[in-house]
């Protein structure tokens, strides 16, 4: 039985990861951070009673910031393969955190290397890291592909870019089954819920169902090449199956505008909008409402820009072209934009649902911080 050590399982990629392994006949192992209130929310429906026979999912308190910690948890594992997923993952919040950011994003993906090494595992255990578009960051041409130059904008994609590097660089070095996904931004219901899509998905859910007035954003006009994460875990997996250790852009290549997927959000739920005025006047009205289900009145400004919301240094355009991938891996991505908006607006409206539900019955209903 093949086991991987996943880092990150918690998050957004690790809980679909995890699964699919699972299914796989993996045995799993997962780093996870000890949190004051619960953080295993994404892979409770994998969890299994460690007092159980044959268990296969198995959870580690670590950190990427400690490599006593890695070592310890990949001695004990004795993984076959590393998919380091675990990061501080949003954009905007490196501007604020850098300095962490850069060492759990950048030394973080080193320590997993030299644990390898110390532990005389460079030529058994293969790693994956989660290398991000981000990495293109001010636009060099377009589409990106494994040979357009990097530009990183961001904290994280400075510190992601040491994590590509060190990880090209311990391949050639050291002879070890290391690559880089280079995986362009991709959602799910799962995803977390101040990145874009799910926090435009959270609110048209909730403005339908009469729960908040309007959504507040940022640039409305960078545009993305958005998949689905299901897609993306199987990719990856892919990426440690081959002969040769590369590394490959995972993308749909096809982008699309923020102020469209708001569009198409609210579409899916049955509600028109349009947009009027430029930049920060910038807001979205609605213009008709055809779903028996909800009633929102025609008219009704429900989007509006936030300049809280802008990033000191932007990435405004990202577009992937997936040919190695289609080619080499024999991987193609099975939801198209639609579908990924459907199945996202179908998990947040049955999820507010219930808090609409309790608002109808005089209970207060709890906001959260976005
Ligand atoms: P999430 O933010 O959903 O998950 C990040 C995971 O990393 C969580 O489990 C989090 O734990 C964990 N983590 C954060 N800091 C540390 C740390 N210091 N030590 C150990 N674990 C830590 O991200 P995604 O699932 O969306 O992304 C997975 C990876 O892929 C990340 O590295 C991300 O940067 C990268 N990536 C993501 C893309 C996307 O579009 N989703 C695209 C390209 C790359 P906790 O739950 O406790 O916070
Ligand atoms: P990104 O994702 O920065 O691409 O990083 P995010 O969804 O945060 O932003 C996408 C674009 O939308 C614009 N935007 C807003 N973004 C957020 N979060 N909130 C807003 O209100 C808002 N309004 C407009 C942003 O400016 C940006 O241009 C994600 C992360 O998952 C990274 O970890 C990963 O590496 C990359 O995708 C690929």
């Amino acid at each position: 039985m093949k086991k991987a050590l996943i880092t990150g399982i918690t998050g957004q990629d690790g809980a679909y990861l995890a699964d699919f392994l699972l299914k796989k006949g993996y045995e799993i192992h997962g780093v996870k951070r000890r949190s004051s209130s619960f953080n295993t929310d994404r892979i409770d429906n994998l969890y299994k009673d460690p007092h159980e026979n044959n268990v296969r999912f198995k959870l580690h308190y670590g950190d990427l910031t400690d490599s006593t910690n890695l070592i310890r948890i990949i001695q004990q594992v004795q993984p076959d393969e590393i998919y380091n997923l675990g990061a501080m993952s949003h954009v905007k919040v490196s501007f604020d955190t850098p300095e962490y950011t850069a060492n759990a994003d950048g030394i973080g993906t080193l320590r997993l290397l030299e644990a390898l090494r110390i532990l005389g595992l460079e030529k058994k255990t293969k790693i994956y890291q989660a290398s991000t578009s981000e990495l293109y960051g001010l636009v060099q041409a377009v589409p990106q592909s494994e040979l357009t130059p990097f530009y990183p904008r961001s904290p994280y994609a400075v510190a992601k870019l040491y994590a590509y590097w060190i990880t090209v660089n311990y391949r050639e070095a050291y002879g070890m089954f290391a690559c880089n996904g280079i995986l362009f931004n991709h959602e799910s219901p799962l995803r977390g819920e101040t990145f874009v899509t799910r926090k435009i998905t959270r609110a048209v859910a909730k403005i339908a169902l009469g729960l908040q007035e309007k959504l507040f954003l940022g640039n409305l006009n960078a545009q993305r090449d958005w998949g689905h994460a299901k897609d993306y875990v199987e990719a990856m997996y892919l990426i440690l199956q081959q002969e040769v250790a590369e590394d490959y852009v995972i993308a749909t290549g096809i982008t699309t505008a923020v102020r469209e997927f708001v569009r198409l959000a609210f579409n899916e739920v049955g509600i028109a909008i349009e947009f009027k005025g430029e930049g920060v006047d910038e807001k979205g009205y609605i213009v008709s409402c055809s779903s028996p289900d909800y009633q929102v009145a025609e008219g009704t400004e429900v989007v509006s820009v936030d300049p809280r919301y802008f990033r000191p240094t932007e990435v405004e355009l990202l577009v992937g072209d997936p040919t190695k991938s289609f080619e080499k891996l024999g991987w193609k991505p099975k939801y198209d934009l639609q579908g990924l908006i459907k199945d996202m607006m179908q998990g947040d409206t049955d999820l507010f649902k219930k808090d609409a539900l309790l608002k109808q019955h005089g209970y207060v209903v709890k906001n959260q911080f976005e």
